[in-house]
């Protein structure tokens, strides 16, 4: 297991000199953020950060994300031109030595959160979903919630959710298909492997569909084009929001036949409403199994990369809710001390399981 951090470029207040100082660290997990969606990343500037973050002794091997343009995932004429886009951009990453693409299918939005400084007992901050506050929006009056008016305009959301209207579970499967079938075999001759993330809530929100959520929604999407290139981004907290996803059992599964190259490692605690917030990555604090999770890794023989996903706001940290230093380090050096520790007990002639 690789352990890497998620780094937002320059406008991130985390310097890549202090992420480096994280025990265990071997890389960075970036994005080109200055070319719109839809356009292609020249190399020269993939090149540049590539370089700048190595410069730090990290390594720049897996890209979240490579954002998918809507037009693809509403099937509109536009994605052919779109499509052949996200096919130069991905020889282009490869030219630049990137092994592993994030992306997802989620329509309109990311995750979604009702608040981003939910205050926990011991006076941290963290991300929190409440399943009634986004039952009672209206959407057609608009939505207002924490970290989206940044992205959409009113009325270019008010569009894109008629847009949407015409778009199924099945439709959007449909046009998942057509995407992969097309850029599938390019990451593959390219030596890529794309990772998709799953739909953080795993379940419809707004009328929007929603269809990587769960372990059907896994196997289907991996048999859409059953090649290694077509793999997982195996979000814990994001199927972990729901208490029907057995994550342990996802990762044995998934991992055992080679199909996880990203690993997001984050714990969630959630409830049967369908509430949840994100914890400390530690088991206790939690409705996850992390021991459990990085276990079934460990067996699965995973090689490939992890991050701390998410942490809490803690010590007084600002910034990115989610994205702080602090807490992901703690989870980081958490996460790798869990492996070490399976590792030892079931090799413990080799040095700490390395
Ligand atoms: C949530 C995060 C996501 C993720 C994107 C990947 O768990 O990991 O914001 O970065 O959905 O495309
Ligand atoms: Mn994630």
């Amino acid at each position: 297991m690789k352990m890497t951090f998620r780094w937002y470029g320059d406008t991130d207040p985390i310097p890549l000199s202090h992420i480096r100082q994280i025990p265990g660290m071997t890389g960075i997990v970036s994005a080109v953020y200055d070319v719109p969606v839809g356009e292609v990343w020249p190399v020269a500037t993939i090149q540049a950060l590539k370089t700048k973050i190595e410069s730090h002794g990290l390594a720049l091997e897996v890209i979240e994300s490579v954002p998918v343009h809507e037009d693809i995932k509403l099937g509109k004429p536009s994605r052919d031109r779109l499509i052949d886009n996200y096919c130069a951009t991905i020889r282009n990453l490869a030219q630049c030595g990137i092994k592993v693409i994030c992306y997802n299918f989620m329509p309109v939005f990311d995750w979604t959160r009702t608040t981003l400084d939910m205050t926990l007992p011991d006076g941290s901050t963290t991300l929190a979903f409440d399943t009634e506050t986004v039952e009672k929006i209206d959407v057609n009056q608009g939505i207002s919630l924490p970290g989206w008016d940044a992205s959409y305009r009113p009325e270019e959301l008010r569009a894109l959710l008629a847009d949407y209207a015409e778009v199924d579970e099945e439709t959007l499967w449909r046009n998942l298909e057509y995407f992969l079938k097309r850029i599938i075999p390019v990451a593959a001759e390219a030596g890529i492997r794309m990772a998709i993330h799953p739909d953080d809530p795993p379940r419809p929100i707004f009328g929007l569909p929603r269809i990587v959520k769960d372990r059907a929604d896994l196997q289907r999407l991996l048999a859409i084009v059953d090649h290694p290139a077509n793999g997982l981004t195996l979000c814990s907290g994001s199927l972990g929001a729901s208490c029907k996803n057995d994550i342990p059992a996802l990762v044995r599964e998934f991992a055992g036949r080679k199909r996880i190259h990203f690993a997001h490692l984050r714990n969630v605690k959630i409830n049967e409403a369908g509430d949840f917030h994100e914890t400390s990555h530690r088991s206790a604090d939690g409705s996850l199994d992390m021991a459990e999770i990085v276990k079934a890794y460990y067996e699965a023989g995973f090689d490939g990369y992890a991050r701390p996903d998410h942490g809490r706001m803690i010590w007084g940290e600002t910034g990115k809710p989610g994205y702080g230093l602090y807490d992901r380090a703690l989870g980081a050096v958490y996460l790798n001390g869990l492996w070490e520790g399976v590792a030892k007990a079931a090799a413990p002639e080799i040095d700490g399981g390395k």
